[in-house]
């Protein structure tokens, strides 16, 4: 870490096959950010438990995703790259800032309300405490900004609201984060009901782009998106969720602006802009794919990777959490 540096925490469940909007949200937007800050990110293994994962398949996700995460450009090199559960102090700083958590303000959460409504067999304590484990991870690292999509905003906030809360009731401890929502794609929604957010969990298939899915099967989703009845494409959040989605997938992956959008499809039908915005994914995903399967198929060298980076995103956390530690009054194990 280099003095003076901003410092960059974020992750990503590895919960399932990552989907284009994770990609768009979230990964996409860390890559440029690993010149200028000093970058740290993590497969967040340790949120994923708060719904039912099939062990295995979530030890074969948790490769897969530090894999993708390579394969889209994230460098052992220039960033700390981990999974949550090597460094024990996630779940160490969170029993701390849970004790200055209130229960009224964790029912609020709106992810805690809709995964318990999607999980009603299952509203374990861990959903209801996933945004205080969150809050864990940015505040170890002393992260200046936490890049996430739209819909993790509230959670960076109870971030910053817990950072101040226990500055204010001991002392300067912890840096109070800022959120970065990137400017185009922050919510890509489903292809099928395009006024709710795309999600990796969600069972319809056809709602869903992954990172991982073929020609076929992209070009197939993109066909059968629901749009609108009239034949216009404009961005129009509102009146025009399905379009605006679609045209916010092409901008995000071709890096054309919103407005240059609209004028290239100006007078074009839905079909063709269908089929432009599923070969912009395809175009971007090949060569990602490709890697991906190159690093996936290597565990050796992931493993080595992970070694590493736990070692140096320990020394880290391990600091602030000796810190919180002494503010409490906890007193120090004799070395
Ligand atoms: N649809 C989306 N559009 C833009 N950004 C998104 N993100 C998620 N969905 C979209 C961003 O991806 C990052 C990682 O998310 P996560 O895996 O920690 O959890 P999530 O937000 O709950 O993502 P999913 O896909 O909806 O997962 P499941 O289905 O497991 O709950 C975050 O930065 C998020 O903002």
């Amino acid at each position: 870490m280099e003095q003076g540096k901003k410092v960059i925490f974020s992750g990503i469940q590895p919960t399932g096959k990552i989907t284009i909007g994770n990609y768009l949200g979230s990964l996409k937007n860390w890559i440029g950010m690993q010149e200028e800050f000093d970058c740290i990110f993590c497969v967040v293994d340790m949120h994923s438990i708060t719904v039912t994962q099939v062990p295995s398949e979530l030890r074969k996700n948790t490769f897969d995703l530090l894999a993708l995460y390579m394969a889209c450009g994230l460098s052992p090199e220039k960033s700390i790259l981990f999974v949550q559960s090597h460094v024990p102090a996630h779940a160490e700083l969170t029993w701390v800032l849970n004790t200055i958590a209130y229960v009224g303000e964790m029912n609020r959460m709106t992810q805690f309300k809709d995964k318990s409504r999607k999980h009603a067999d299952n509203i374990n304590m861990g959903l209801m405490d996933y945004p205080v484990l969150m809050a864990s991870d940015i505040l170890l690292y002393q992260a200046d900004l936490v890049p996430v999509g739209v819909d993790q905003k509230q959670h960076v906030e109870l971030a910053r609201n817990l950072a101040q809360r226990f500055n204010s009731r001991y002392s300067p401890t912890f840096v109070v984060p800022d959120c970065y929502i990137p400017p185009v794609a922050a919510k890509i929604t489903s292809l099928q009901d395009p006024t709710a957010k795309m999600s990796k969990s969600d069972p319809n298939e056809n709602a869903v782009v992954t990172m991982f899915d073929d020609k076929d099967a992209i070009t197939r989703k993109f066909k059968r998106a629901v749009t609108d009845s009239d034949t216009e494409i404009r961005f129009d959040r509102e009146k025009k969720p399905g379009v605006s989605n679609l045209l916010s997938i092409y901008c995000g992956f071709t890096g054309v602006t919103e407005k240059a959008a609209e004028e290239e499809f100006a007078g074009k039908g839905y079909g063709e802009l269908k089929a432009r915005v599923a070969e912009s994914v395809i175009a971007a995903l090949e060569p990602i794919q490709r890697e991906q399967k190159r690093l996936a198929a290597d565990k050796a060298y992931l493993e080595a990777v992970l070694k590493t980076g736990a070692e140096k995103a320990e020394r880290i956390a391990n600091r602030t959490l000796e810190k919180v530690y002494r503010k409490v009054g906890f007193i120090p194990r004799a070395r």
